[in-house]
């Protein structure tokens, strides 16, 4: 076999390896019937894990000088770090674009809530993809893609599915988006592959508990595993440990406190499942992923990492968020990467990795791009792109009149916000000065670009006018398992009929309203 030929043989996992087990690689090749065995068992497995409107500021490793997060903090020094590594502003859309590989507005994401956090069912997931490719999947936590039988992580690529409603714990909100009635962040009731169970603990602490238990089986099958840890908190309600909340109590505010808690209390959590890995001799092949879904909420007033702006806004306050990749077989970390990444990214990095072979349904789907280049070498050429970040959130019906409101379009460079303001990230990450009227040409591009996504995109929104069922589906089955039923107030509160809506897209004639819905 001469070498061209026997480098076209070698998969990618191979190819990944030849750093770290050159030798090993270079002799699969020689070993015959078993090479095709020893490249599969190669893959790594892949742990995910993500908290909830936790941002860039919120981690003691990048810069805050208050909040303790020493797991974060050693798991940082061995990853590469993206340090221009962008989300969604949102929950919801962030989840569609990480599972879809493109933006979230082609997903029919436009919301968090109203129907119009469903991701849309023609697009394939990451998680059929790896199931495809030989994977076993779970997730444990917040989905918020759709709650109705067909929209839930079951019907999506995962074997195993343990997760809270909506977009978070206790939720309710008109049509599908709402978890099981009367849920707190303290022994939640979780859909536990169709079935609820009644948990005991807090929830972060719960849904780790189910993670480690699912890896710790099936590490000792076969197959790789997939284990998507998307965690409710720190999102609000602030609800939190009381021994969490006081080492905080007096340093900051109390809101902020409670946010801090809810971190410390999943960095702690983090930290116990690297020490599983190590344990079952299993760290060297397992890639961890950490990062968080959308801009800094709680944190914010005490340390924002010089940025501008939050969740829900489409600054790089909003966006710009933590992005730590371990995988100690196949690179080094210890390293910045400071090439343009963003969420899009995700799908077809694990693709590659899990040598997964994508239809042309599929390849046209993903809009990003692998990111193995820059983990195996953070200065690797990585052309200039443009991302686009729409808050969305619209009143229903309003996509149109949008186009320009709450947006931004950026280079690796530059960021055209609301078609207004132009901000030249490399001298002012921290968009004080609009420097619109000296780069004219940079803004033609922009807008240019922004036109052409936005003419793509208006026509692919399918949920806009989406009027959900009258009663939450989790609560439905909740009920259809344990008994009871909805009171006149909480039928209300479920209430699809868009006339009950005020303008601004909370709940309006039921009187009932809420924060946060996201
Ligand atoms: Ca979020």
């Amino acid at each position: 076999m001469n070498n061209e030929r026997r480098s076209r043989r070698i998969k990618p996992w191979q190819a990944l390896r030849v750093g770290a087990y050159g030798l090993l690689t270079a002799l699969l090749p020689l070993i015959g019937a078993s090479r095709a065995a020893a490249a599969v068992a190669e893959r790594p497995n892949i742990v995910f894990v993500m908290p909830d409107d936790v941002g860039y500021g919120d981690y003691a490793c990048l810069g805050n000088p208050i909040i303790r997060t020493p797991a974060a903090n050693a798991f940082w020094k061995q990853s590469v770090r993206f340090t221009d590594f962008h989300v969604s502003p949102t929950c919801a859309p962030t989840r569609a674009a990480l599972m879809t590989g493109r933006h979230e507005f082609k997903n029919g994401v436009t919301h968090t809530i109203y129907e119009r956090e469903r991701l849309t069912l023609k697009a394939t997931t990451i998680a059929q993809v790896l199931k495809n490719a030989g994977y076993t999947t779970g997730i444990f936590g917040k989905w918020h893609l759709g709650d109705e039988p067909d929209r839930r992580p079951d019907r999506r690529g995962f074997d195993e599915m343990f997760i809270h409603g909506g977009g978070g714990i206790g939720q309710t909100y008109p049509g599908s988006c709402g978890d099981a009635p009367g849920n707190t962040y303290f022994n939640p009731a979780i859909l536990h592959n169709g079935r609820f169970e009644k948990t005991t603990g807090y929830c972060t602490d719960v849904f780790f508990r189910q993670a480690l238990e699912w890896m710790d089986e099936k590490r000792k099958g076969a197959a790789p595993f997939f284990a998507y840890i998307p965690l409710n908190a720190a999102h609000a309600p602030l609800q939190v440990p009381g021994e969490y909340f006081k080492r905080y109590k007096g340093k900051v505010p109390d809101d902020t406190a409670r946010f801090y808690g809810m971190i410390e209390n999943l960095d702690d959590n983090f930290g116990a499942l690297l020490k599983k890995l190590k344990e079952w001799g299993i760290e060297e092949n397992t890639l961890v992923i950490f990062l968080t879904d959308n801009g800094g909420t709680f944190g914010v007033k005490v340390y924002n990492a010089g940025m501008r702006g939050g969740k829900v806004t489409p600054y790089e306050g909003g966006t710009r968020v933590p992005s730590f990749w371990r995988w100690p077989a196949a690179f080094k970390g210890g390293v910045d990467c400071a090439a343009l990444t963003a969420h899009i990214d995700l799908f077809p990095t694990l693709a590659e990795i899990a040598g997964a072979k994508l239809s042309d349904e599929v390849k046209r789907q993903v809009e990003g791009r692998s990111l193995l280049p820059l983990l195996k070498n953070p200065k690797a050429a990585w052309p200039d792109r443009v991302l686009v970040t729409h808050v969305g959130r619209w009143p229903r019906g309003k996509a149109a009149e949008w186009k320009f409101r709450n947006c931004s379009i950026r280079n690796s460079r530059f960021a055209l916000v609301n078609n207004a303001e132009l901000y030249d990230l490399k001298i002012d990450p921290g968009e004080t000065t609009n420097v619109i009227e000296q780069h004219p040409e940079i803004v033609a591009r922009l807008r240019a670009a922004y036109d052409e996504w936005w003419s793509e995109v208006l026509p692919r929104l399918e949920n806009e006018d989406a009027i959900g069922p009258k009663i939450n589906p989790f609560k439905a089955l909740y009920w259809k398992q344990f008994g009871g039923g909805p009171d006149e107030a909480l039928l209300r509160q479920m209430d699809p009929d868009p006339a009950n809506r005020s303008e601004n897209g909370r709940p309006g004639a039921t009187g009932l309203k809420q924060k946060n819905p996201n």
